[in-house]
């Protein structure tokens, strides 16, 4: 009996082995395509001052045809290492890759397995002399060499890059190489002061894991990582950072080597240091064609790639350069997962394979393969609208035919288009040790990422948040361009945060999908369209930081990101405004103190905190 037992337990496993291995899972396959129909070559490029960059260099088999080049220079490597070892997909996206193209991934300077000393969003020098570098001379010098020596390329180089890339992309631009025609910088960083690790002078606690990727500098190539991330022992962020109190407390778990923390900490106002890292100032005199490409819910770059596009469209008028923003996360767009949901809303299915094959693959081929003339058949602004969940396009963004329209922060709850004569105010009492959550969800993140479109009514309920809500809308209303708040505001204290955050309020009778997590309903959901935050400190310079005056009535402008967004005939816009989003950022002290991060534990004060009913939100609105 024993026999018969283990014969047909061994007969279950030898089907289970061939089930597995016969339908082997898709990325392997995907890695056979590469593989078969490409070459590996792993060599590093000498830049002027001698330092040489890891580059790695796929080149399809076959050699009767010339190829453009497709670059992408990064801070997260080129691995896997080993002219062996291949990607499941290389270049920008499946198609690209299919139809030929030379693809190339370069380290940047000081990164992984290139030379030199890494900088962190390393600042451009304009009209640069003999030997002197910075992302663009390392592109030049990169691009120069591959079109004088990569066999079968046409002589036409595309760059592209997501996030921290795309920053790289974008710089690609600036005293571009001749043979330089198409860009794609897609939620390519602006500015570190606006972008991921700062929102207008509040700090991303959120990003603090972060820190160990792009602190630490390397002195010599490698291969392997040179960092790890601190082990915060909990899977719960919020309850790590409350307990850890004052930032000074964090310090143990970097050490004095960690570049960049020291750095965060020290330049806590947008000054010199953060002003000369910044690309959107020098974005003048484009010559490549450029297609900006980013997500709407996107938490890590919004500010990159609004502004980029903006910069490029105003400074360079006569260049091809075209907008695409999709119903994404961070680099969402990139990915080949069907289904398209970010947090708990579903917009659609094939939306990125969509843009990446009738958007992405049209713009480089035109430019690197084909006609060249602009004449893309693209629209100048490719958008999605996430509230009718369809495509649009516009020959500009924001669009010509929009409008303001003014919202008030009004009593009892109400944001209505007229404002009341008593001009009263709401207060709410805010504790720095009872923050507001940016999040329901119990988790550890290396960025922050879902809370984009999460429901908001656990915000609602709690007594330091301000609620302003329109009654039910009689018709559609499109939100299309940005959002400005014009708060006007009081504090018991010396100092505070001020978060606006716009959602659109779902009808009770709105169908629930299997996206919503298990303690959700769509039903009454608070769909978080866009958020922002400001250091109150920063509302009159954000280089030069002042106190409140205590109880005095005082305005705080703040700009929140473009949207496009239909809020539906029988939906509500609601705005929620507080005082703390944690750990998304940090906490404030309610005091003023110089500098956050040396904060004491006595400086964190319980303060109440007043928004005048005079306070309002400007709406940029498709007539
Ligand atoms: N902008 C993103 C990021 C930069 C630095 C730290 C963490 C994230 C990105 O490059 O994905």
């Amino acid at each position: 009996m024993r026999k018969l037992l283990v014969l047909s337990l061994l007969c279950m496993l030898c089907v289970v082995a061939c089930k597995s291995s016969s339908s082997k899972p898709d990325n392997a396959l995907k890695t056979s395509y590469a593989k078969t129909h490409y070459t590996k070559k792993e060599v590093t490029i000498e830049m002027r001052d001698g330092i040489t960059l890891h580059t790695t260099i796929y080149s399809p088999k076959d050699s009767t045809k010339t190829y453009p080049i497709l670059l992408k220079r990064t801070p997260y490597s080129c691995r896997p290492y080993g002219e062996d070892e291949f990607l499941a997909t290389i270049g920008p996206n499946k198609y690209l890759m299919e139809e030929g193209n030379i693809m190339v991934y370069q380290d940047v300077r000081g990164r992984w397995n290139s030379a030199g000393v890494y900088d962190n969003m390393r600042a451009y020098i304009p009209n640069k002399t003999g030997i002197q570098t910075d992302e663009s001379s390392d592109t030049y010098d990169t691009i120069d060499w591959l079109v004088n020596n990569v066999p079968n390329n046409n002589g036409n180089v595309g760059t592209y890059g997501i996030s921290y890339p795309g920053f790289y992309a974008t710089y690609s631009l600036l005293d571009a190489h001749p043979a330089l025609k198409a860009v794609s910088p897609q939620a390519c960083i602006g500015d570190f002061f606006f972008d991921d690790f700062y929102h207008n002078g509040a700090y991303l606690l959120s990003y603090w894991r972060a820190t160990s990727v792009f602190g630490y500098m390397k002195n010599t190539p490698t291969k392997e990582a040179w960092y790890e991330f601190p082990n915060i022992g909990t899977e719960d962020q919020y309850q790590f950072f409350l307990d850890a109190g004052p930032l000074s407390n964090l310090n143990h778990y970097y050490s004095e080597d960690n570049v960049f923390w020291e750095q965060l900490k020290t330049h806590n106002t947008y000054d010199e240091f953060w002003q000369k890292r910044g690309i959107i100032q020098h974005l003048k005199n484009i010559k490549p064609a450029t297609m900006v490409v980013g997500g709407l819910f996107d938490a890590e770059d919004l500010y990159g790639p609004f502004n980029t596009y903006k910069a490029i469209e105003k400074n360079s008028k006569n260049n091809y350069n075209t907008v695409v923003f999709g119903p994404w996360s961070h680099g969402d767009w990139a990915r080949t997962n069907d289904r398209q949901v970010v947090g708990n809303i579903h917009f659609g299915d094939s939306i990125s394979d969509y843009y990446q094959k009738h958007i992405e693959t049209k713009f480089f081929n035109h430019f690197l393969k084909g006609q060249a003339n602009g004449k893309t058949g693209l629209p100048e602004a490719h958008m999605f609208n996430t509230g009718t969940k369809a495509w649009a396009s516009f020959n500009a963004w924001p669009p010509e035919n929009t409008s303001k329209m003014r919202f008030f922060l009004q009593a009892d709850e109400k944001l209505t288009q007229k404002t009341d004569k008593e001009h009263g105010a709401s207060s709410f009492i805010s504790d720095p040790k009872k923050p507001v959550p940016y999040s329901e969800d119990i988790k550890v993140v290396f960025t922050p990422r879902k809370f984009m479109t999460d429901d908001q009514r656990f915000a609602a309920r709690r007594p330091d948040v301000l609620v302003f809500e329109t009654e039910p809308l009689t018709e559609h209303i499109t939100m299309a361009g940005d959002i400005l708040a014009k708060l006007n505001v009081a504090t018991t204290g010396t100092a505070a945060d001020w978060i606006v955050k716009v959602i659109d309020v779902f009808p009770h009778d709105t169908e629930n999908t299997d996206d919503v997590q298990e303690h959700l309903k769509l039903s009454n959901y608070h769909m978080m369209v866009r958020s922002e935050v400001i250091r109150g400190r920063f509302r009159n310079s954000m280089t030069t930081p002042e106190p409140f005056v205590p109880n005095q009535k005082t305005a705080v402008p703040l700009g929140l990101q473009d949207v496009f967004h239909t809020f539906k005939k029988g939906h509500k816009i609601q705005i929620q405004v507080q005082s703390t989003f944690f750990p998304y950022i940090d906490i404030n002290p309610q005091t003023y103190v110089d500098n956050i991060f040396k904060a004491k534990p006595e400086d964190f004060k319980v303060q109440t905190h007043t928004v005048f009913h005079d306070s309002e939100i400007e709406f940029t609105v498709l007539r």
